[in-house]
Formats: structure tokens, C-alpha cells, sequence
């Protein structure tokens, strides 16, 4: 579920936030895991040099935070979770065709895991303003934030697709993403979980309120990879 539209100002808020980042790691000399700080964080070389693999798919390694020591219990908001994947130089796994979904299910599946995050992402913030070709935002405004590639049209079956990934039901038993909690406290659905039958409707997508603790699967990042690559000549990645 990829397209073609460059979501540039994803690129720049990325860089800008990194800068951010970088600027204050300098200052503190503190270690990005220690900040608790909303930006996102950066890679560390040795955290990406011994990330976990427990799954390879397409050349990117994966793994899921119930099958690691480390995170075998954490349930982490969506940013959380994301950082916790990019100190690995990975991110939070992004869905692009029916085979790597098909995965991704059976890994839930399998595991009886009761949702995990994706990297998926309403554009509602900053620099989504005034672009028709993100509406309406419930239909064409999602993207995956780690690779800041265009999710086709949560309405229809999208090319190389035989089913439509977003569950059919959810709490107003209507098709999503369906901003429900914005109904009952004001908070917008920006963030895509896949969630395992929780409202009877088997392994399907969800919008959900990006404040929510849940456990994630990480995707490896090949912009974060390169990146420690080419700062850390000889490193074992
Ligand atoms: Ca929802």
C-alpha cells in the first residue's frame, strides 16, 4: 500500500527534528534513551550493530517487542515506540504490500499478540494544511512515518490487494478508521494499530489515539542504517 507522492516536508520536519535532537544531546551529553523529550531519536551505532532479528522479510530484519528481554512486557505510546525502534537504526514496521501485512498478521496471530503499532500516521499536524490530494484525511491522508510513503485510500481495495486492511467494525461498529475516541474526549485517532479481534473483527486496522500503551513490531530503517553506515566505517550491521 505505497504510492508516489514525495511527502518532502515529512523529510524536512525529520531532519529538523533530528537537528533538534542532536543539538540537544550535545548540550546535556546525555544518552538519547535518557531525555524525555518528544522528538525523535537518533540511531546508536552499537544499539543498531546488535539490534534483535528475529525475522528477515524483502532484506529487512524485524522483530516483535513480546519476543525480546528487554521489552517482553513494554507497552509504549506510539512515539515511545518508534524510538525505541530507531535507536536501532529501525522504525516502526511499515505495511506497503498484502504479502508483508499477510506477515504481520500471522506474527499476531501466531503469538496471540492483542495489537502492536505500526509506523502508519494521519497527516494532521504542521505541513499537512491546504493539500487537496490529503482529502478528505479520513480517505487519503495516511502515511507511513518511516518511510514517509503514501498509504492508498482507506475506502477501496488498492492495487495488489485482494482485501481492504482497515477492519470493517470497531467502538461506533463502523468500517476505519472512524476517529471514534475523538467523540468521547476530544483526542484524534492519528496513529495505526493493528489490532487482534478486539471488536470481534478478526486481525484488521485501526485509527488509534496515539497516547495509547501497546506493544510494537520494529522494521529495519534503511535511511537510519545508511546513515550509521557511513558514520561508523567497518561497523557490523
Ligand atoms: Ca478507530
Amino acid at each position: 500500500m505505497t504510492g508516489t507522492v514525495p511527502f518532502g516536508f515529512f523529510a524536512l520536519a525529520l531532519t529538523v527534528t533530528s537537528c533538534l535532537a542532536a543539538i540537544s544531546e550535545v548540550k546535556t551529553n546525555n544518552p538519547v534513551t535518557q531525555k524525555p523529550g518528544r522528538f525523535l531519536s537518533l540511531p546508536v551505532a552499537q544499539k543498531c550493530s546488535q539490534r534483535p532479528k528475529e525475522f528477515t522479510y524483502k532484506g529487512r530484519n524485524y522483530f516483535y517487542s513480546g519476543h525480546t528481554q528487554q521489552y517482553k512486557t513494554s507497552k509504549v505510546d506510539w512515539l515511545e515506540a518508534r524510538n525505541i525502534c530507531r535507536e536501532y537504526c529501525m522504525d516502526l514496521v511499515s505495511i506497503e504490500t498484502q504479502e508483508e501485512n499477510n506477515l504481520i498478521f500471522r506474527l499476531i496471530q501466531q503469538n496471540d499478540a492483542p495489537y502492536i503499532w505500526t509506523s502508519g500516521r494521519l497527516c494532521d499536524f504542521k505541513g499537512c494544511e491546504n493539500r487537496p490530494d490529503l482529502e478528505p484525511k479520513t480517505v487519503n491522508g495516511w502515511f507511513w512515518s518511516a518511510t514517509r510513503g503514501k498509504i492508498s485510500a482507506t475506502n477501496q481495495t488498492s492495487a495488489g490487494w485482494t482485501y481492504i486492511p482497515w477492519s470493517k467494525s470497531g467502538h461506533k461498529k463502523t468500517p476505519q478508521p472512524d476517529n471514534a475516541e475523538f467523540d468521547i474526549n476530544g483526542t484524534v485517532e492519528s496513529c495505526l494499530s493493528v489490532l487482534n479481534n478486539v471488536y470481534g473483527d478478526g486481525i484488521a486496522w485501526h485509527d488509534i489515539g496515539c497516547y495509547h500503551e501497546k506493544p510494537f513490531v520494529c522494521e529495519d530503517s534503511d535511511e537510519l542504517l545508511s546513515y550509521v553506515a557511513a558514520t561508523n566505517p567497518g561497523l557490523q550491521l
